[in-house]
Order: structure tokens, then sequence, then C-alpha cells
């Protein structure tokens, strides 16, 4: 290079930060699920400035992904997902010489996350969970009496009980590839069926609960169960613990219960991953062996209420969480657990369809 274009290139690069690379990083994650000051103390200790966006769907997630040049160097999709997309080419491979705190990491649960990611290749566990019933303890109480099937998708699943819920709130996780497979698991259908008449057999299940279902959203349920306005939410464990923790903080009354119902539920693993048209993969690689530091992902479980697979972090991970079932359940209730599907484009394209008419009716 002569050296007038080396001078031009190098007032670039100081005039326009994304040339002087790496020095920023696009984090896109779901919404509700990192600990205040995460991102501050990584931009601390790395001089990299953090955009970070969040959202509460899959899929929303996926269409960027399929699009492509969405922006984002670290993604968070669940593992059913992520198999998908790094079928679609949507990942680049992690470096692994750039993740040193791999050495925390849970090697079973690591395993676990390979059976949709061969090899740990593109993505490593940030937080797991289940997918289960948030509920007003005595909301409930009130309407069902003290016998409410509490331990049960009956709860919700069965349209007298529903019925009986109605006025107080029940709200559906906007997510069809979770709503669906709970309603065939409790009709006693395998929930990792992928035959039409099965996948039709549970939605015609959530249609018929649909009259008593206030709202279909993946994040409102959070403030709207603490506040007492909704009283029964399908959700997500943490988010249900994060409930329970600001309606105790609000003082009102309102206490929040988390149950993983004896039917069963799915258990499902969120991973941290790189879109392979990433501008800052060394930044990305920073972030996510930042965020599989035992410290870090202490801090963050007992701020978002999630397990992690991280080993090195238990011991700092606070005693009420390590105790408590709902977060990490017991081997008895880990056995009723089933993994995400992964589904072709065929049976994504009749789950669309299915979940429209689950929402709209028609
Ligand atoms: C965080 C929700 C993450 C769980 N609010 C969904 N996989």
């Amino acid at each position: 290079m002569n050296k007038l274009l080396a001078t031009a290139v190098l007032a670039a690069m100081m005039t326009n930060p994304v040339l002087a690379t790496e020095k920023v990083l696009h984090i896109y994650n779901w919404s509700d699920y990192i600990a205040e000051d995460t991102i501050k103390q990584f931009e601390a200790k790395t001089g990299i400035k953090v955009t970070y966006d969040v959202y509460d769907s899959n899929e929303v997630l996926e269409a960027k992904m399929l699009a492509g040049s969405s922006g984002y160097d670290v993604v968070v999709p669940t593992s059913d997902f992520l198999q998908r997309q790094i079928a679609a080419g949507v990942y680049a491979k992690l470096d692994k010489s750039k993740l040193p705190n791999l050495k925390n990491m849970d090697p079973e649960l690591m395993k676990a996350a390979a059976n949709y990611d061969p090899g740990n290749a593109h993505a490593v566990i940030y937080m797991w969970g289940t997918t289960g019933i948030g509920y007003n303890i005595k909301a409930v109480a009130k309407r069902l009496g003290d016998k409410a099937p509490i331990d049960s998708w009956s709860l919700i699943f069965d349209p007298a009980n529903a019925a009986k819920l109605k006025d107080c709130g029940i709200s559906f996780l906007d997510a069809s590839t979770e709503m669906i497979p709970a309603a065939m698991n409790y009709l006693g259908l395998d929930p990792r069926s992928t035959k039409k008449a099965d996948l039709e057999k549970g939605a015609a299940l959530l249609e018929k609960i649909r009259p008593f279902v206030r709202y279909f959203h993946s994040s409102q349920y959070i403030s709207d169960l603490a506040n007492g306005d909704i009283c029964v939410a399908v959700g997500w464990s943490g988010d249900v613990f994060q409930a329970r923790d600001r309606a105790a903080e609000a003082k009102k009354g309102i206490e929040i219960g988390y149950s993983i119902p004896k039917e069963g539920a799915l258990q499902w693993f969120d991973m941290l991953a790189i879109p392979v048209d990433s501008k800052h993969k060394d930044a990305a690689h920073a972030f996510i062996n930042f965020m599989m530091d035992a410290k870090i992902t202490a801090e963050n479980t007992n701020f978002v209420w999630y397990a992690n697979a991280n080993k090195a972090s238990m011991p700092m991970v606070e005693q009420e969480i390590k105790d408590d079932p709902g977060i990490f359940p017991t081997a008895t209730v880990k056995a009723r657990l089933w993994g995400a599907k992964v589904y072709t484009k065929r049976t994504d394209r009749i789950i669309t369809r299915l979940w429209t008419k689950v929402k709209t009716g028609k």
C-alpha cells in the first residue's frame, strides 16, 4: 500500500468507528434475560460499545436470521430453532480458541445441546428452562377452591376450569411450537409427534379454550401476573419467577407460583450464537466468553431466575434458586420433560396455519 493510501485509510478508520473494527457489538437477546449491569461490565472491561435489542419470539428472530444482514453479532435462538437455522447456513462456526471459559460449562448439558448442534460447533448454552404454568395463588384458589389442579395442565386445558378463570385472566404464549405440543401432551399424544392429525388435535383443544384466553403474548405476562392483571399464564420458568419477585416487592399481597405440570413440560435451551454475516466476530467471541464467566453467569441466573449450564457458577448462585425445583427440577420431574422437536418446513407450515386459526378462529 502506498503511503498516501495508507494515510487515507488511517484517517477513514479514525473518523469511522465501524472501520476501526471490533469496538462495537450488536446483540439481540430475549427480553428480561440479563442482569442490569452485565452489559456495562462488558463495556468497561473490553472498551467495546454494545447496542442491545430484545425480542420475545423465536419466529421473529428466525425471520431476521433467514433474511440475512440483520446487523447483529450475537443472538440467542432456542436449540430447536438453532438447529434448522444452522442447516440454513445462518451461523458462523465458533472459534473455540477464543472461548477459554468453555471449561466452566457442564459437559452433560452441553452434550444435550449437542443433539441440536453436533459438537457444539455453533453455539453455547446461555440459560435453560421449562414452559409451564404461572399462577396467582389466591386468585386461582378463590375460583377453583383449595383443590385447584395447579399441578396439571387441566388447570387451563380443561374448558370447565378455564371458564372459571376467564374473569381473572388467562394468557398464552404466542409460541405455536410450544403451545400446540403442550396441548397434544395433555391429550395423551406424543408432544413431539409431527403427524398432521396429532397437531390438529392439539390445535383444536386450544381453539376450544381460546374464548377464555385474554391474550397471546410472550413477555407481557410478567408484569401482568405481578400486578394481578391476569391470574394464569402459560409461561417460561424464569419469567414467572421474575413475576413472583416483582409481586413480592410490590407488597400488595399478590403471590405467584410456578408449576411444571405432572403430565410433563417442554425443556429448552437458549443458545448464544454468531450470525455468519456478523462484522464483529472477535467482539462476539469476547462477549460469549464473558457470558460464560462463572461470576457473570451466576449474576445473570440470580437476576433472571433461569437455570444455567455453567458448573463453575453454581457456588455463586443463590441457594434459594439452586433449591427451587421449578428452576432446577428434581430427577423425577426431569424424567417428565421433553425436548423440542425440530420441525421440517412442511410441519412448520402446518403449525403456522393451525396457530393462526387458534388465535383468530380463521
Ligand atoms: C426470557 C425468555 C426466554 C425463554 N424472557 C424462551 N426460550
